[in-house]
């Protein structure tokens, strides 16, 4: 019971008990209500017996759980139901498309379920309709790995396409559908993107997006001016999201990604941390795209057993396109800050080498922390040596940890740490002078996080790519409990570690700025708050 309580979240979404992987199934803004969907195990805390579990909300914060949507009923699902999306018709209507698994080679085919009564603000109900299946993989489409329906969006042709995750060897397929009536769907005779050597594509995502300003756009918005695409794949083999920025040409239905995004294992990352499996959905009520994903455990089976439950959902983020073009920028929706309670405050506090500060008087373990460093220049940034240079931010973090002293940084904050530092998660931000410009690494490291043996530490990480003449950086956390979700500089570069200390819980979880670098940096402007726990109704 302890155990299922001292790491249980308070503010992200989870259900009660048991396994989910959140995979954000068909998550929708319908009628004034959103919608969450998710992959869900009703008979215990480890991934097995696929259902949709459903959850419906007014402001993305507090939730009321319902019945499942889907279940396996049908010899088209009878193996699991996994996972889909939402779409909504005209004439205001929604339609969830969605994968079933026919029989234990996990065969996979595309079904559809409507509404059972359209009127029902909650949409409870979801049946099947007869002329299920509506998709199997025609000869030459790999049948078990044939699945994740995207959203739907229709072209020019007043035809509907869609995307469907997949592979042919190594190589990573986004297979293109096509339908007049959404019942009737023809494979296009090219996927609308492939690469090699990246595996199986799990969950792909595809959308518009403004090229300027923080406005979100309907999936069918692909003839709007000024619009860029976004394609999302995740990558199975380690859980591993990555996402390019490209143009999409809807007369030949081809994606090509911008010669400034990189396709495949190099790629940019919605979150370098405990991510994946995640989806888009267009806002219509706030004009934004919203992305949820799945945040898995880091801890052991045995553990997750013993919890009785396992993964939960990140906090919805509203996403954008960086103005420089190449990147999209990813922030907690603005209802999140609904729950902050008591505040405290720092300013213009100087942190010299070695000194550690203190920050008191709210909820450790269930906080918000929004701060800006700043530091009088840039001299004292420790050169990157050659045999370190081609790192990936990762294995840097995993070296330049936050206690190897540094130039400029390692500076940031202590997480979920213990009154005597024996356990902290760190997140922090180093300078190196490289070749032509300053790297910057934001780290979000558990090594440190826990006394406990067996659990998985990893040092995540990531490489922020900002504008350094204001000698200024900021970063945001989210904590609560046994996740860390943080936003450095706006959301460039966002890390979600999932720790499990054995000190630092509730209300002996402490949190601290720290710096470690020879250059004296300023804390300019902290703001923590305690965080409330919001309502979850079952
Ligand atoms: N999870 C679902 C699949 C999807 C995977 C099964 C991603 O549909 O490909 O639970 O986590």
């Amino acid at each position: 019971k302890v155990k299922q309580l001292e790491h249980r979240t308070h503010y992200h979404f989870q259900p009660q008990k048991h396994w989910i992987n959140a995979d954000p199934n068909g998550p929708m803004y319908y009628n004034g209500i959103y919608h969450l969907f998710y992959q869900y195990n009703p008979y215990g805390a480890v991934w097995g017996n696929i259902i949709w579990g459903h959850s419906v909300s007014m402001d993305l914060i507090n939730w009321k759980a319902l019945q499942p949507a889907i279940k396996p009923t049908k010899p088209y699902d009878r193996h699991g139901c996994w996972s889909g999306s939402a779409t909504i018709l005209p004439g205001n209507k929604p339609v969830i498309l969605y994968t079933g698994v026919v029989d234990e080679n996990k065969t996979q085919v595309q079904n559809y379920v409507l509404p059972k009564n359209i009127n029902d603000p909650y949409l409870e109900e979801w049946i099947k309709p007869d002329d299920n299946p509506l998709l199997v993989a025609e000869p030459g489409v790999n049948r078990t790995a044939f699945r994740d329906p995207t959203t739907a969006w229709m072209g020019r042709d007043g035809h509907w396409r869609i995307l469907i995750g997949s592979r042919r060897k190594h190589t990573g397929i986004a297979y293109l559908y096509k339908s007049k009536d959404f019942i009737k769907w023809v494979k296009a005779k090219h996927p609308l993107h492939s690469k090699d050597r990246t595996g199986n594509w799990e969950c792909p995502d595809f959308f518009p997006v403004a090229r300027e300003g923080k406005k979100g756009l309907d999936n069918s918005m692909i003839e709007e001016q000024n619009v860029k695409f976004v394609l999302k794949v995740s990558l199975d083999t380690t859980r591993y999201d990555y996402y390019t920025v490209g143009k999409y040409f809807p007369e030949i239905d081809r994606y090509i990604p911008d010669n400034t995004s990189v396709d495949g294992w190099k790629g940019l990352r919605y979150d370098y941390g405990n991510f994946y499996a995640s989806k888009s959905f267009f806002d219509a009520s706030k004009n934004r795209r919203i992305l949820w994903g799945w945040s898995n455990e880091s801890d052991t089976k045995m553990d997750d057993v013993e919890k009785g439950w396992a993964g939960i959902q990140t906090i919805p983020r509203r996403i954008w396109l960086h103005p420089n073009g190449k990147q999209l920028l990813a922030w907690p929706i603005e209802e999140v800050e609904s729950l902050r309670g008591h505040k405290v405050q720092l300013r213009n506090e100087n942190m010299k080498k070695g000194d550690v500060v203190e920050i008191k008087g709210i909820t450790a373990a269930q906080a918000d922390v929004e701060v800006v460093f700043s530091f009088p220049s840039l001299d004292k940034a420790e050169p990157l040596h050659p045999s370190l240079d081609h790192l990936d931010a990762h294995e840097l973090c995993s070296r330049k940890g936050s206690s190897v002293h540094g130039g400029l940084g390692p500076f940031g904050l202590l997480t979920l740490a213990s009154g005597k530092l024996e356990e902290y998660t760190p997140v922090f931000v180093r300078v190196f002078k490289a070749k032509n410009k300053h790297k910057i690494l934001l780290c979000s490291d558990a090594s440190s996080s826990s006394l406990k043996k067996g659990l998985y530490k990893p040092s995540f990480a990531g490489f922020l790519d900002v504008d350094l003449a204001k000698k200024k950086l900021s970063l945001r956390s989210l904590i609560d409990h046994s996740v860390v979700e943080s936003f450095g500089a706006g959301g460039e570069v966002c890390i979600t570690s999932r720790v499990y200390p054995a000190l630092a819980v509730s209300d002996n979880a402490h949190l601290y700025a720290f710096n470690n670098g020879s250059e004296t940096v300023a804390i300019e402007t902290l703001d923590a708050w305690s965080i409330k726990g919001p309502k979850f109704m079952n």
